[in-house]
């Protein structure tokens, strides 16, 4: 097992993507995880933030130094996104829903988050800072978020253990890097089409300064969004904030 060697524990730190980065350097092991109880300043996707309040959730990164081609690369946060369903399944016995590129859904609301941070240095592998967060025992939410964030706990009563969904999450996530290393892209792609239901929906993309509307179609070998146009024109999407309601 490649991940999770060696696991640090923290009580309290800004963000755990941010405390790998800081003690980035190229004899950091792929593999190393950091888990906190809360974070200070938990992170999402271009600034945004991640509601880590001490005690409720999983806030876990790990170190990964991927070998392959830049445009397989992409598929790391769909790697993690398969690993995290899993782990959520295997403590709740209930298939989770993904959505493009990074959210996990429990009855249509956000129950985990993925954050992919590549740092590159030159001529060198990246380096792939890997943060995973899990809503696990969260009664209420910040009025901002109160109506599409959700926990295990919310959704399912139960009270799921911290230190089990984390090893399963490690395992998880071992395994399926494995898979990814090895180039099993196109099964990767299968698995996470087989897990969402956006596909065939109308959709809205906002990306920095667009807003597109149009039928998801599916993912291309890449990872990225097939969006078809009300025109009939199709476009693939490789970044880009999702909103949709599934039929
Ligand atoms: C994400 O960003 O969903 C990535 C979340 C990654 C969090 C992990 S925790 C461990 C590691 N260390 C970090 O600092 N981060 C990672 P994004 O798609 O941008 O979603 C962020 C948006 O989700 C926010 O703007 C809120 O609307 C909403 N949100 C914030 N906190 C949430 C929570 N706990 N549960 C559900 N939704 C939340």
């Amino acid at each position: 097992m490649k991940i999770g060697k060696p696991v640090r524990i923290l009580s309290q730190v800004d963000s755990t993507n941010e405390e790998i980065r800081r003690n980035l350097n190229k004899n950091t092991p792929e593999g190393l995880v950091v888990i906190a109880d809360q974070q200070t300043h938990g992170k999402g996707r271009l600034g945004r933030s991640w509601h880590s309040e001490p005690g409720t959730g999983l806030y876990l990164s790990a170190l990964l130094r991927p070998v392959m081609s830049i445009e397989n690369l992409a598929c790391i946060t769909l790697m993690a996104g398969l690993a995290t369903a899993s782990a959520i399944r295997q403590q709740i016995s209930t298939w989770v829903k993904l959505k493009w590129p990074n959210d996990i859904l429990l009855n249509g609301k956000k129950i985990a988050g993925i954050l992919c941070e590549c740092i590159t240095d030159s001529g060198k592998n990246p380096a792939v800072i890997t943060g995973i967060g899990i809503n696990l025992s969260h009664t209420h939410f910040p009025e901002s978020i109160k109506d599409t964030a959700t926990s295990l706990k919310l959704e399912t009563g139960k009270n799921v253990s911290r230190e089990d969904i984390a090893l399963s999450l490690l395992q998880n996530l071992d395994s399926e890097y494995e898979n990814f290393l090895q180039g099993k892209i196109e099964s990767l792609i299968q698995r996470w089409t087989q897990q969402t239901d956006m596909f065939g929906n109308t959709i809205t993309v906002y990306q920095k300064e667009k807003i597109r509307v149009g039928t998801a179609m599916g993912l291309d070998p890449h990872g990225k969004l097939i969006l078809q146009t009300p025109k009939g024109e199709q476009m693939l999407i490789e970044s880009g904030e999702i909103s949709f309601k599934p039929d």
